[in-house]
């Protein structure tokens, strides 16, 4: 089984992420921020990855410390359950349509962890929560993931569909990119991701 789990404890958040790339269950996601809680969910299910995660963080301050925590503790658990990647598709995408929301996702798992963010995204709040924060937890799962993560709001007005799009997008072409192939070995020219 692929899996890792850590735990990282700041002034500012708690947070133990664990994933089991080789299973879809159990889901297990807890924050203090429901519609983060909501979202993780969305990307857990669509993935078909057993995700657990439970994190607090100090929300009265601002959301972004929680969101972008989650995203580093993810990151760092997804690229050691990976491993040296051995037989693995490296990359994956999905357009992800929700309603008026058309997100695109295409990743690479190259070791060079880097968020591109293009397109469209709506810059408004959702129950309270400030749109300039989610690109902050992909920026963060990208970088630590060792992910190439490409996210390009195609369509869309409404921000929970897009937000939400962009999740389940994430998790369906993580899904694709992390299938293994017997016959394949580590899939770079150079040896190594
Ligand atoms: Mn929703």
């Amino acid at each position: 089984m692929r899996e890792s789990q850590r735990t990282r404890t700041t002034l500012e958040t708690d947070i133990t992420a664990a994933v089991n790339l080789d299973t879809d269950g159990p889901v297990d996601i807890v924050t203090n921020l429901p519609l983060f809680t909501h979202f993780l969910g969305a990307m857990a299910k669509h993935g078909h990855v057993s995700w657990r995660i439970h994190a607090l963080g100090d929300t009265e301050v601002d959301p972004h410390h929680l969101i972008e925590d989650v995203g580093i503790l993810m990151g760092q658990v997804f690229r050691e359950a990976i491993g040296d990647g051995q037989g693995i598709t490296r990359y994956g995408q999905r357009y992800l349509p929700m309603d008026d929301a058309l997100v695109l996702c295409a990743l690479d798992i190259s070791g060079r962890g880097q968020l591109y963010w293009s397109g469209d995204f709506p810059d408004r709040d959702i129950n309270g929560v400030n749109a300039e924060v989610w690109p902050e937890f992909f920026k963060a799962f990208a970088a630590h993931g060792g992910i190439t993560l490409h996210l390009v709001c195609q369509a869309g007005r409404n921000a929970h569909h897009v937000y939400e799009a962009s999740f389940k997008a994430l998790g369906q072409a993580l899904f694709e990119a992390v299938q293994v192939h017997p016959r394949w070995d580590v899939p770079s020219t150079k040896g190594v991701l």
